[in-house]
This record gives structure tokens, C-alpha cells and sequence, in this order.
């Protein structure tokens, strides 16, 4: 069978897409169910139908894309992504892996390959944290690891909660609905960058994923006392933005205390309130992202961090509250599939390295449902949540390569 991945439609379209954007190209955000989030799915389902593919939606607004094998009886082999973006990303987090299944597929179909077992694409709702704090709204539900009360209890910064952003997509059907039963794929694999500086520093085309990281996000909201910049003199000011940098530098120390590099501390969502120059900050809100690849690291560093909140804020009379939003274990990659997806790489003549994820992935709770890896490919330095993150063409084209092979081996 003759597979040949059409490389240059495949960036076309990855082009295409990064012009629907909240912000000037080349910069690209498209948080859950804003105007261009709605216009990018449009423009992925567009795409789906004219390869054949079959579409539902699930009342969380997760994507299915259809390819019906010949034998309905046999758990689909299912792959997939994200194409939300948070504020000033690149254009090819979560999007190669989306675009380039379709072109997988697309490169299947020109070669006469006709899947025994069918094969579904997932573009997964809300992978990125942006609107509510937490990340893989969508796969979460899918893998029944967030509860309909957890979720319906999520809020945005304005307080807006799920149902609202849910009818601003047109998602209908009960949240109960969304979850997938165990088994109900042979198979999940996940085409994406690397977003880490490895696989180009050793000049490496494949990277197959054993491990994915654990994360945890904690919000806080700190309230002080506000006032005027001049009248209100130093001893006695309850100044909710000073809290709010203690904070932030307690997370770094916990982070780079722990002994192990992989543990790693951001407070990624930093805001003060009024924001006024001349104007004590009365009140912070903080998002914090913690993650290493062992749990009991983490933890160590979670409960850490925890601490330093509650002395600071007793210390500067700041009241606060404090959310776990996700404290996730890691995923572990299904032995047998990295083998199998190790091999296809090889016998394509393609160097491959097995590895960890850093980041996280729908595919952390498509775990949880089916034998799950990842097919990494290298990105520009590692770069990744900016701009300008880059793959190349030829890169791209291993990656999905890969997949398209993957696809033959697994549902053939
Ligand atoms: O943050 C992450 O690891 C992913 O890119 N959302
Ligand atoms: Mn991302
Ligand atoms: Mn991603």
C-alpha cells in the first residue's frame, strides 16, 4: 500500500486555521466556545466532512469524526486533540494532531486502505485551562474523572459557569451523557508537538510517549484593603498585591526546592485589582501550575506552597480563598501500543526515542479509557505557548506518517 502524506495541503490548512484567532496573526488564541473557537471547529468539521468522515457531538462539545470500518462489531481505534488555544500561542499546539489525522486519513483513503476496525477522530472540548482554570474539560468527562458537580460548578474569572459557556456553543444533551465506557476503543493515540527541546537537540524524528506528567492547579483569591497610593502610609496597609508576589515566589521556591528538576511551579494568572497606579491593590486573584513527573513530589511541593499561602496571609492580615482545581495523577502509556507505535516508526526508517511528557494532553484521561500513547514530533528550541512555536513541514509529515501507519497496523 502506497501512503504518501500531502505535506503541502496539510500546512495550508494548519495556516488557515491560525488566521481564526482572537488576536493579530501570527499570534493565535481561541479560548472555549469564544467567536473564533466556534469558527475554528467549523472550520475542522468542514474539513471532516470533505474527507468522508462522519461527525457527532457530545453535550460537552467534544467532536467525533467518523471513518466506518468494515467490522461494526470491533472497538473503533480512535485518535486526536485540541485546537483551542490559550492567550498568545503558536499554531500548532493540540492543531497537528487534529489536521494531521484528517490527513492521515485522507493519505489512507488515496492508497485504497479500507479499516477493518473504524476510526474516529476526537477534537476534545476545552484542553487548555483558559476559561475555567482547569485543563481537558472535555477528555476529563469523557474519562468520568471530573464529576457533573465539579463541572457544573466551575466558573470563568467573571463568574460565568459551564451552562452558560455550553449554550454559547450549542451544546445540547446532559453532561451524564458525555462519559465513555472502558474499553469502547481498541486504542488512543495522540499526534502532537513536543513542546520540549529534546527530540530536536538530539536530532530525533519520533518521540513515543511511556509518561505523561502530573499537574495541579490551585485559584486563589486574596482580599486586602484598599486605598489611596499617597494618603495611605506603609505600616498597616493590607495590600493584596504584595501578598500576591510573596505568593508567586513561594510557589518558585517550592518548585526548586524538592530536590528533583522536574518539578516545575508557575503562577500563570497573576491579576490585581482596581489596577489603578495610585491605588493600593484590594484584592489578587492567582492561578498556579504545579507538576512534576512523580506524584509524591508534587504533593510535597502542593502542600508546600499551601502552607506559604496561609502564613503570608495571616502574616499580612489578607483574607483568602484557596481551590484545588485538578491535583492529577500521571498516565502511563499502554506498553504494548508504544511498542507497536516504536515499530511502525522504525520500519519507517525514522529515529525514535521513547519519553516523558511535561505537558499535559487530552491523552492523561483517554487513559483511563483505552490503551493510550503519544506521537511527539520535535518543535523550534522546544518552544511552545507562544507564538512562535514551529514544526516544520517535513516534520509534520513524519509525525503523521507515522500515525497513518499506526491507523493501518491497528484497525487493518
Ligand atoms: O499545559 C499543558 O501542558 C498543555 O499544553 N495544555
Ligand atoms: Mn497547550
Ligand atoms: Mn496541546
Amino acid at each position: 500500500m502506497k501512503i504518501s502524506i500531502n505535506k503541502n495541503r496539510l500546512q495550508k490548512k494548519i495556516d488557515d486555521l491560525a488566521l481564526i484567532t482572537e488576536a493579530a496573526p501570527p499570534v493565535v488564541t481561541r479560548v472555549l466556545f469564544s467567536e473564533s473557537d466556534l469558527r475554528g471547529r467549523a472550520f475542522v468539521k468542514n474539513l471532516c466532512r470533505e474527507a468522508g468522515l462522519v461527525l457527532r457531538e457530545d453535550a460537552v462539545g467534544n467532536i467525533f469524526a467518523h471513518w466506518e470500518g468494515t467490522d461494526k462489531t470491533l472497538p473503533a481505534v480512535a485518535t486526536g486533540s485540541h485546537i483551542d488555544a490559550i492567550p498568545n500561542a503558536g499554531k500548532y499546539d493540540g492543531v497537528v494532531g487534529v489536521l494531521g489525522a484528517i490527513e492521515a486519513i485522507r493519505a489512507l483513503q488515496a492508497a485504497g486502505f479500507q479499516p477493518k476496525r473504524s476510526i474516529e477522530l476526537i477534537i476534545f472540548t476545552s484542553e487548555e485551562p483558559t476559561r475555567f482554570g482547569i485543563g481537558c474539560l472535555g477528555s476529563r468527562l469523557l474519562g468520568g474523572v471530573l464529576s457533573i458537580e465539579r463541572a457544573a460548578a466551575l466558573r470563568d474569572h467573571d463568574g460565568k459557569d459551564l451552562e452558560f459557556w455550553r449554550a454559547q456553543g450549542g451544546c445540547t444533551g446532559s453532561l451524564e451523557s458525555v462519559k465513555l465506557p472502558k474499553d469502547c476503543y481498541a486504542a488512543f493515540v495522540e499526534l502532537h508537538i513536543e513542546q520540549g527541546p529534546i527530540l530536536e537537540a538530539e536530532n530525533v524524528d519520533i518521540g513515543v510517549v511511556e509518561k505523561i506528567a502530573a499537574p495541579s492547579t490551585l485559584r486563589l483569591q486574596l482580599t486586602g484593603v484598599g486605598g489611596h497610593a499617597g494618603a495611605t502610609l506603609m505600616p498597616g496597609r493590607r495590600d493584596a498585591g504584595l501578598a500576591a508576589a510573596e505568593i508567586a515566589l513561594a510557589v518558585e521556591k517550592a518548585a526548586t526546592t524538592t530536590g528533583s528538576p522536574d518539578t516545575v511551579g508557575t503562577t500563570g494568572v497573576f491579576r490585581i485589582e482596581p489596577g489603578a497606579v495610585n491605588s493600593v491593590p484590594c484584592r489578587a486573584w492567582l492561578e498556579i501550575d504545579l507538576r512534576d513527573t512523580l506524584v509524591k513530589t508534587r504533593d510535597v511541593a502542593l502542600v508546600q506552597i499551601e502552607a506559604a499561602v496561609k502564613e503570608i496571609c495571616t502574616r499580612r492580615k489578607i483574607e483568602f480563598t484557596m481551590e484545588r482545581l485538578n491535583v492529577d495523577p500521571p498516565a502511563i502509556c499502554d506498553a504494548k501500543l508504544v511498542g507497536t507505535t516504536e515499530v511502525v516508526a522504525k520500519t519507517l526508517n525514522f529515529s525514535v526515542k521513547r519519553m516523558i511528557s511535561r505537558a499535559y494532553h487530552d491523552s492523561l484521561f483517554m487513559a483511563q479509557v483505552c490503551p493510550t500513547t503519544m506521537i511527539f514530533i520535535p518543535c523550534f528550541k522546544g518552544y511552545s505557548h507562544r507564538p512562535d512555536e514551529f514544526s516544520s513541514p517535513e516534520q509534520i509529515e513524519k509525525g503523521v506518517r507515522v500515525l497513518a501507519d499506526s491507523f493501518a497496523e491497528l484497525a487493518g
